[in-house]
């Protein structure tokens, strides 16, 4: 249910559930949560490429699993999220290596919340975000009450949440929500060139570039500039930090090797 391959550094993840468009079920979330681990515990993987199958990017939850006709006890929808969801987002926000989410087509409910939780986002011009949940009665789940708004500002966000409007991606990446729209053909290949550039480039500071900019969503000028100098002092000490100035100097380009 997820099609797993290394290449170039780039581990590419592809939600394969293509006739239910890529919506999850159980086994679907547990391949996913592998292959996250393993690119947390991988330093073969420098960078992730995370994408759909088929004509859509990711529905959200499989809603035939809990089929509401078939049974009177009440769903524990917390539980999902206490054993899928949340982990899932963790691991994306805490990957010290670069996320890249190709959206090759509708991503809908907690699919697009996961999109959100990437690094860098990059859609099919074809591809539409719906925040599903409201016309199911329930809540944003898998980040995106936080995501949204400070992607997008409450306004926009509170919009999108309470009307279940589909936004399309050129409108998405004019608010700020994702990075670019590009060509439907143009997809995987400009986000395997960037993701394979990701990967060949200093991971060590741009793992921390990363938390750097996730922390200031929460953090105050004066403990952060305080961050910012000790990610310094880290980075300073990289073999990539050393690398990267004497190739500058000698006037060649840099063989990062992601320490
Ligand atoms: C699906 C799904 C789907 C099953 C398309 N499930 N089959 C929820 C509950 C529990 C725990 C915690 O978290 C969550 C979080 C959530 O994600 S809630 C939100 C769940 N997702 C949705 O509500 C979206 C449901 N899907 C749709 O509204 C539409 O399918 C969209 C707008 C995404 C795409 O529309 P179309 O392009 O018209 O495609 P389609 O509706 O014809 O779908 C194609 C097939 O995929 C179809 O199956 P079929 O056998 O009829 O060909 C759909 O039933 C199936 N599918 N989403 N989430």
């Amino acid at each position: 249910t997820v099609l797993a391959a290394l290449e170039s550094g780039v581990l590419k993840l592809t939600l394969n559930r293509p006739d239910k468009l890529n919506s999850f079920n159980e086994e679907m979330h547990q391949a996913l949560r592998a292959q996250l681990d393993r690119a947390h515990q991988d330093d073969e993987v420098r960078a992730l490429l995370l994408t759909g199958a088929g004509r859509g990017f990711c529905a959200g939850q499989d809603l035939g699993d809990r089929d509401p006709r078939k049974s009177t006890e009440k769903p524990d929808l917390g539980r999902t999220l206490d054993s899928y969801y949340n982990p899932a987002i963790r691991l994306l926000r805490t990957l010290k290596k670069p996320v890249i989410c190709a959206v090759n087509g509708v991503a809908a409910g907690a699919g697009a919340n996961i999109a959100f939780a990437c690094d860098i986002v990059i859609a099919a011009r074809s591809a539409r975000f719906i925040q599903a949940f409201s016309r199911i009665g329930l809540v944003p789940d898998a980040g995106g009450s936080w995501s949204l708004p400070r992607l997008i500002g409450e306004a926009r966000a509170k919009a999108l949440a309470l009307t279940a409007e589909p936004l399309d991606a050129q409108t998405a990446a004019d608010w700020g929500l994702i990075w670019k729209t590009v060509e439907d053909e143009q997809l995987m290949p400009q986000a395997t060139e960037l993701a394979e550039k990701l990967a060949a480039g200093p991971t060590l500071g741009l793992g921390l570039t990363k938390q750097l900019i996730q922390e200031a969503a929460t953090s105050d000028l004066d403990s952060h500039l305080d961050r910012e100098r000790d990610c310094q002092r880290q980075a300073g000490r990289s073999d990539d930090y050393a690398e990267g100035v004497t190739a500058f100097l000698e006037k060649r380009p840099a063989q990062f090797r992601g320490h």
